[in-house]
Formats: C-alpha cells, sequence, structure tokens
C-alpha cells in the first residue's frame, strides 16, 4: 500500500482538481489510525495554501446515514475556511465531483472542549447554534469507499452552510426539518437522529479530537453529522433546510 504522503497528495489534489481517483483499500484494512494519518497530512497540504482551520464535523452520527453509506461507527473530518459556503450564496458546481447535501445542526463553541466531558459539560460550552447544510463530496469515482477510506478523505467534506446562530439554551434535541430541492420536498428528519440528542454528537466530537492530540477549542464550528440521508444535487438547483425554531440555510448551486 502507498505511503502516507502519497496518499495524502492524491485525495488532496482529487479534490483540488475536482478529478475523482481510484480507492485504495476497498477492504477496508488500512488501521483507522492510519487512515486518519493521511487525513492529517491532507489538510496539512491545505494549511499549506493558506486555508484556515475552522472547526470539524462529525460522520455517520444517525442512523440514517449510516445505513445509506453501509458504515457502522462515528467518524470525524476537519473544517477549513475554504469549505465554508454563505448562508443563501451560490456556489459553483464545477467545484465538485459528485456533490451531496445533508441536514445538519451545528455548534459554535465559546469555550474549549478538552477530551471527555459530559453532556452538561458540552452544552456549557456552546455559544451557539445553528441549521446547517453540508456538502459531502467523495473524492472516490462513484461515491464508494471503505470505512479506512472515507476517513482518509476527510469523511468527504467539501462545503458547509450555516443558517442564523441562535441560542443554545433552548430545547434541540427533537427539532424538525425540512429539505427541499427547488422548493420539492426530499428529507424530513429531526435532531433526535443524532445519537437521540444532537449535544451527544458534540461529546464525541470532543472526545475523538482531543484523543487525535487536537482538542476542540473555543471559536471552533462542530457539524454534527447528518439527520437524514443525503441527497443529490444539480447544477441550477437552490437546496434549503428548514429546520424547526431554528431557521433556513439554503444555497443556490451555480
Ligand atoms: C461521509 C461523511 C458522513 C455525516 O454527516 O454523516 C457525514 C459520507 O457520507 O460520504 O458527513
Ligand atoms: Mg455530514
Amino acid at each position: 500500500m502507498m505511503d502516507i504522503g502519497t496518499l495524502a497528495e492524491r485525495l488532496d489534489t482529487a479534490a483540488f482538481e475536482v478529478e475523482p481517483v481510484a480507492q485504495f483499500d476497498p477492504e477496508g484494512r488500512m488501521p483507522l489510525a492510519t487512515a486518519y494519518a493521511v487525513q492529517a497530512a491532507s489538510i496539512q497540504r491545505r494549511s499549506a495554501r493558506g486555508e484556515v482551520r475552522v472547526g470539524v464535523k462529525m460522520g455517520f452520527t444517525s442512523r440514517a446515514k449510516m445505513v445509506q453509506m453501509g458504515m457502522k461507527d462515528v467518524i470525524w473530518g476537519r473544517l477549513s475556511s475554504s469549505m465554508l459556503v454563505e448562508e443563501g450564496s451560490s456556489v459553483p458546481f464545477e467545484r465538485f465531483i459528485r456533490p451531496r447535501a445533508e441536514p445538519e445542526i451545528a455548534f459554535l463553541l465559546k469555550r474549549d472542549l478538552p477530551g471527555r466531558v459530559s453532556e452538561p459539560e458540552a452544552l456549557a460550552a456552546v455559544e451557539a447554534i445553528a441549521p446547517a447544510l453540508e456538502i459531502i463530496d467523495s473524492r472516490y469515482i462513484d461515491f464508494k469507499f471503505s470505512l479506512p477510506e472515507v476517513i482518509a478523505d476527510n469523511a468527504s467534506s467539501s462545503g458547509f452552510v450555516v443558517g442564523p446562530w441562535g441560542d443554545p439554551h433552548q430545547e434541540f434535541g427533537n427539532l424538525g426539518m425540512v429539505v427541499t430541492i427547488d422548493g420539492a420536498t426530499v428529507q424530513v428528519g429531526s435532531t433526535a437522529a443524532l445519537l437521540g440528542h444532537p449535544v451527544r454528537s458534540l461529546v464525541a466530537a470532543a472526545r475523538l479530537c482531543a484523543e487525535a492530540g487536537e482538542p476542540l477549542r473555543a471559536g471552533s464550528i462542530v457539524m454534527a453529522g447528518g439527520c437524514t440521508p443525503a441527497e443529490w444535487f444539480q447544477r441550477g438547483q437552490h437546496v434549503r433546510l428548514e429546520m424547526e425554531r431554528l431557521g433556513v440555510a439554503s444555497f443556490d448551486v451555480g
């Protein structure tokens, strides 16, 4: 198997040049720690190009996503400044290989959140919560991968749109949501899909990031994971999430 640096370069180049690559470990034999090392090395290349780390995203925190992608472990990835898509703006379709969108809830941290924390501790570190859409785009041909492969590929991170930041001191454990594409409803769901309550995704993020030697810091955004299966979108479409009480996150595809 190729070494960490070579794999990181391959995946980063695939993302940068919008050209998918073949799977390197379809059987999923690579140790997960090695897969995360590939992810870290690929993010290193983004940093070298001037991208700044803005937070992390959780993956497979809902049954809907686990079933859709055939995975059964929670994973995480790194979010950089170039992935942030302004709410309501237009994002060029050319930026993606074969993108999908999924409804999430985002946390903004006001305090560091190191290691093992309880749910109340995690909540106390939250400055604000927001409805959010994640744009995922696998760098592997046909969006097919094993668990180590998707980890190495930064958990398919490509873009994310954050709606209005709201008060975290409200009940947000079971907020309804509707995803529409060009006005047609394509998914309905609830924030309860995330491990029973989205704060559990934040607790998991704190633990996983600390274990990786990169504890969550004040100012970070944490995307809690897709609450429903992801939906393909096409050029020219309008993708919109409306979440009960928290409002709307949307984007146009240019
Ligand atoms: C991997 C990323 C999973 C989520 O929210 O569960 C994820 C993928 O589905 O390609 O972002
Ligand atoms: Mg996601």
